[in-house]
């Protein structure tokens, strides 16, 4: 089998990886157990590199397109896929070996997919102040520019507020992890949607000061750590 592509972003960081669309395929792939190679890509050329490479563009709010991250290239079977959840869907169909959607639970999981992110979506001036510092310059100026088309400017000191929003968000997950006995979102059965939970809190672990990880990680009896834990070890990335 040849390696599938894996179009992820870069950052300042050591390892690069921060963003939490590009870690939702790695994890994929690697819980899968499929063998991957990663192309890293300035935030700043996401466009040129994925409109040279034929993938498919999706619209902004002002109507023009956008190319993003993550794209897969599948070269055993010539498919090319953009955005997250589709190349989750792909890789579900075309390996279904170790299922992520178990139990038909795809259409379920899409649904949960949106409602989780409405619930980190009101803290995300923080959020993209904290990813613009890791940025290289270029790729720091072009994301403040394209990211205050949907949250307008300034991000910073509004820093109090946005935790509190956050901290709400993850009350009410942390409400539902208690309606099961197991250790993931639906009880027993791993699922994609453990993978959508850990990507963002890797986001979270990759780009804020320690003490604000530090903070997060002592909500709710410190579940949020465990659950990135939890979900690393199972996709053999820890
Ligand atoms: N719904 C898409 C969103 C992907 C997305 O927005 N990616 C951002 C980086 S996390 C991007 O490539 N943005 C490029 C731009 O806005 O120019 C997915 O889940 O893959």
């Amino acid at each position: 089998m040849l390696p599938l592509v894996l179009y992820d972003i870069l950052s300042e960081l050591p390892g690069n990886n921060f963003s939490p669309n590009p870690a939702k395929p790695r994890f994929v792939l690697s819980y899968k157990d499929l063998p991957f190679v990663t192309l890293w890509v300035e935030y700043s050329d996401i466009s040129i590199a994925m409109k040279s490479i034929g993938a498919k563009p999706s619209k902004r709010r002002d109507g023009s397109d956008v190319y993003t991250a993550p794209v897969l290239s599948d070269p055993n079977t010539g498919a090319l896929i953009s955005d997250s959840l589709e190349i989750a869907s792909y890789l579900e169909k075309t390996y279904p070996e170790k299922p992520i959607f178990p139990n038909n639970s795809e259409p379920l999981i899409r649904a949960f997919d949106s409602a989780h992110f409405g619930l980190i979506r009101p803290a995300l001036k923080t959020l993209f102040a904290r990813t613009a510092e890791i940025l290289s310059p270029a790729s720091a100026k072009f994301f403040i520019g394209v990211r205050s088309m949907d949250i307008p400017l300034p991000w910073d000191g509004k820093y109090d507020e946005d935790w509190d929003l956050l901290e709400k968000g993850y009350n009410t997950l942390y409400e539902l992890y208690q309606k099961t006995d197991g250790k993931w979102i639906m009880g027993d059965t791993f699922s994609y949607e453990d993978i959508v939970i850990a990507c963002c809190l890797l986001w979270f672990k990759r780009i804020l000061k320690e003490d604000e990880w530090v903070r997060i990680s002592s909500w709710n009896g410190g579940k949020w750590a465990q659950v990135l834990a939890d979900v690393e070890k199972e996709c053999k990335l820890a």
